[in-house]
């Protein structure tokens, strides 16, 4: 079964003033889409792999056949990254964590301020493109950041929340300020969504 494009679940124009709609709409309607058309091309010569959930190539992407792993590492983890990023974000969203979450981050990164700080050091040292994320290992909760489209499914991490800071998520609006969209995004994260993609995947 080919790969699709999710819809966003609220309107291009639901995180303004933090994301603006044109953004939005290139974003997902011309990037997203690019990754996974990109990737469904890279299956069709693999019928053995068309079955796989996107979730399943990444985390087995070290056994892939060689002709694939870049198209999979690269638009298979754009299609994965970017489908979680629509779902992390909402409007009249913003606030803090709460609950097991809340308890989770602040045992491993002392409280919300010093987590927002970790997230944006990882989001702007981040040279070129790429995301922050922050996963759960397993054990534990951690904060780092991928080059490009690599997707921490790709390293047995499971994603929790991703920062995409590639240009495209920000330019039209901050230009180079990367650091005043980070700074902006808080206000679009949907901490429900977060928190549920944590209870899906803690111990
Ligand atoms: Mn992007």
């Amino acid at each position: 079964m080919a790969h699709s494009l999710p819809n966003l679940p609220y309107p291009a124009d639901a995180l303004e003033p933090y994301i603006d709609k044109t953004t939005m709409e290139i974003h997902h309607g011309r990037h997203h889409k690019a990754y996974v058309d990109n990737l469904n091309k890279a299956l069709e010569s693999q019928p053995a792999l068309q079955s796989k959930s996107i979730e399943e190539l990444l985390r087995g992407f070290k056994a892939l056949p060689e002709a694939v792993q870049t198209a999979v590492r690269n638009n298979g983890g754009g299609h994965a990254n970017h489908s979680m990023f629509w779902e992390i974000m909402g409007p009249k969203a913003g606030g803090e964590p709460s609950g097991d979450l809340k308890v989770a981050i602040d045992a491993a990164f002392g409280n919300f301020a010093e987590f927002k700080n970790k997230i944006k050091t990882a989001a702007t040292g981040r040279f070129g493109s790429g995301w922050a994320w922050l996963v759960f290992d397993g054990k534990a909760l951690q904060i780092y950041s991928t080059a490009n489209q690599d997707s921490p499914l790709m390293e047995g991490h499971a994603p929790i929340l991703g920062l995409d800071v590639w240009e495209h998520a920000y330019y039209l609006k901050y230009q180079n300020k990367r650091p005043d969209y980070v700074d902006a995004w808080w206000n679009v994260v949907n901490w429900k969504a977060v928190a549920e993609r944590f209870a899906k995947v803690k111990k």
